[in-house]
């Protein structure tokens, strides 16, 4: 048993400029723990909340001393003392000391960066790498650790690029039965093809935020063509070594009732996107299709997951949110089959993991996410492997704060072989 002794909690900031939060946690037996909080810039609306600073004079008002302010005045005398064996216990205490159903007081950059930095001690003190510490609480009955397949977000849009293409991400994926390093070596060899595609077509090859190119292209039927070339022009054969994978952050093209895509002249009502998806995936042969459709629009999962679902994942992410009422209703409503864990929209490891045993339990794939706005802490990555992931997206294989995950699932691949 480790008892907690210090936590310290520091601002620092994240890839996207902004101020996030590094907590940095003792235990007694000197053991030492440090996790800093990512931040979603196309969030769900039932995700737990990040609290900022309402100081406009400091980092447009994004700063965070108040939640440092609650680390040190509220959160550490709590938990100073207390057994960091116990994962629950200690989330309890958070959430107890929350006292929201979505962190809104306490803010879920604070509770997350601490839950996630007690896990991280907790490891060190137990000798143990973090993926097989969270695999310890998940109980799960993992007796072979098996590396995740990454989704590579080469292609950014939405409000990841300043919204030039409508959909968000348009990922790489490679079969489930390739090794981790080779698929890392493909994605990676794809990327420097798609640069020289996009420019070939005379578009400008800029970045987006989780590092995947952000051209100027007319349409979305572009992106996926483009991308497809790309993969030709890197060697490999499209729909055998690579696949894809789109998250659409329909949330956030909803327009009224309707969703305006540049691929039509008119706005599309959500039969209309239906049916333009089903186009899609006879042609592409989609292998997850995340967020089509907004986060209320149940009837629209629904019917796309019937008529999809067999095929193609259809993968909740603003529509679950990483929250367990919100799984329990899209599993009774068939609304999808496959989910994006993101710990801190649950706010806590505690409640992530409870999310990811449910998803589990009704045969739901897994697709374990990192954030928009990042550091170059590594612990998803971990996260990832301990709780048996089937896929990973951790954006583009590029920029340090992504390729910091990617570079991680390297390592533990190393181990394990
Ligand atoms: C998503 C995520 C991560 P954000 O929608 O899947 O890629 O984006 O972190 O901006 O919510
Ligand atoms: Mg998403």
């Amino acid at each position: 048993m480790a008892k907690i002794e210090k936590i310290i909690a520091r601002e620092i900031l994240n890839s996207t400029g902004y101020p996030t939060i590094e907590a940095i946690v003792q235990l007694a037996d000197k053991s030492m723990g440090v996790s800093s909080s990512p931040s979603g810039t196309s969030k769900s609306k039932y995700e737990a909340i990040e609290i900022r600073d309402i100081d406009s004079k400091r980092f447009q008002g994004k700063g965070v001393l108040e939640g440092l302010r609650k680390i040190h005045s509220t959160l550490a005398p709590r938990l100073i003392g207390q057994d960091a064996q116990n994962q629950e216990q200690i989330d309890q205490i958070i959430t107890t000391a929350d006292g929201t159903p979505n962190k809104s007081n306490l803010g879920s950059n604070v509770t997350i960066a601490i839950s996630t930095a007690i896990a991280k001690a907790q490891a060190t003190s137990q000798k143990m790498p973090v993926y097989q510490y969270i695999a310890k609480l998940q109980s799960a009955n993992i007796h072979e650790f098996v590396i995740p397949t990454p989704m590579f977000n080469i292609l950014n849009g939405g409000q990841h690029a300043d919204g030039n293409l409508d959909f968000q991400e348009f990922m790489v994926v490679t079969p489930r039965s390739s090794s981790y390093s080779l698929s890392l070596r493909l994605g990676a060899e794809i990327y420097y093809a798609l640069r020289e595609t996009i420019k070939s077509h005379s578009a400008i090859a800029l970045i987006g935020d989780e590092g995947g190119y952000a051209p100027t292209l007319y349409s979305n039927i572009d992106a996926l063509k483009i991308l497809e070339e790309a993969v030709a022009r890197a060697g490999y054969k499209f729909g055998w070594d690579a696949f894809i994978s789109l998250d659409i952050a329909a949330s956030h093209i909803k327009q009224g009732s309707s969703y305006k895509i540049k691929d039509r002249p008119v706005a599309l009502s959500a039969n209309d996107l239906l049916d333009f998806f089903l186009v899609l995936n006879e042609q592409y042969h989609l292998l997850s299709l995340e967020d089509p459709f907004d986060q209320d629009d149940w009837d629209q999962w629904r019917a796309l997951t019937e008529k999809l679902g067999g095929e193609t994942l259809i993968t909740g992410d603003d529509l679950i949110a990483t929250n367990y009422s919100r799984l329990e209703k899209c599993i009774s409503q068939k609304a999808a089959n496959a989910v994006v864990i993101k710990p801190n929209q649950a706010g806590t490891i505690t409640e992530a993991l409870r999310v990811v045993k449910a998803a589990k339990e009704a045969n739901f794939k897994i697709i374990v996410s990192h954030r928009s706005g990042e550091t170059n802490d590594d612990s998803i990555a971990d996260f990832a492997v301990g709780v048996g992931a089937d896929y990973v997206k951790f954006g583009a294989p590029a920029r340090g704060e992504r390729v910091a995950k990617y570079n991680r699932l390297l390592e533990i691949e190393y181990e394990l072989s």
